[in-house]
């Protein structure tokens, strides 16, 4: 199958191939959640919700491995490092009660995803406790004993989580493409930026294209 893609068409094969949704957790998307206790307007992320919901459905029907994660710690927070949990001057901290229970804590409300992209049975649902989803979750072996070669990103926030974990996904050898419209900040200069950035140098970190090329290329629409 192949997707009309910056810098050139990307090539996949359903079976090979996962769509990955990162982080697309009410603590980074509602209010009350991690994303306002940094000081950022949550509203743009919402806004995804809609292209990754569509883009969800129409790769479960097509029979495609969904992945999805969450920055998530433990209630201890034995596996929050002292250097990220102190960084910043937050409103609220990692492991605080906020609106939506402790923020980024396993289990709690705000660190569950959204109702609309809720996973289903037969999905891998990771928890994260870094920036990068292969950091401390083993979901490298994981992908490997699928055969899993090639990955379709969306999420949230495209410079943080998503760039990390594409940037770790090219390092362990996976062809990643970043869904243009299934990814948001709240800096859209920083969007951009990663958008650019992965693309560039003839893909230097992976490809990226708009949801509806890869939705005409699952139809038979697309350009092979
Ligand atoms: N702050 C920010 O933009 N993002 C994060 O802290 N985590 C994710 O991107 N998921």
């Amino acid at each position: 199958m192949r997707v009309e893609a910056n810098p050139f068409a990307y090539d996949f094969d359903i079976d090979t191939t996962a769509l990955v949704l990162i982080d697309m957790q009410r603590d980074f998307i509602e209010p009350g959640g991690f994303g306002e206790t940094l000081g950022n307007d949550v509203a743009l992320l919402e806004a995804i919700v809609p292209a990754t919901q569509t883009m969800l459905k129409a790769w479960r029907d097509a029979g495609g491995l969904v992945v999805h994660t969450r920055e998530a710690h433990e209630a201890d927070l034995s596996d929050c490092p002292p250097a990220k949990l102190n960084r910043g001057t937050p409103t609220h901290r990692i492991g605080d009660l906020g609106p939506m229970g402790r923020i980024l804590v396993k289990g709690e409300p705000g660190n569950q995803i959204v109702d609309a992209l809720a996973p289903v049975e037969g999905e891998l649902v990771i928890d994260k406790p870094g920036k990068g989803m292969f950091y401390a979750t083993g979901l490298h072996e994981i992908l490997q004993n699928r055969g899993i070669t090639h990955l379709l990103f969306g999420g949230v926030t495209t410079e943080v989580c998503v760039q990390t974990s594409m940037r770790e996904a090219n390092d362990r050898g996976y062809d990643g493409l970043l869904l243009e419209d299934c990814t948001e900040s709240y800096f859209p200069a920083f969007k951009a930026a990663t958008i650019d950035m992965i693309r560039a140098q003839g893909a230097i970190v992976g490809w990226t294209a708009p949801s509806h090329a890869l939705l005409a290329a699952l139809r038979g629409t697309g350009s092979d």
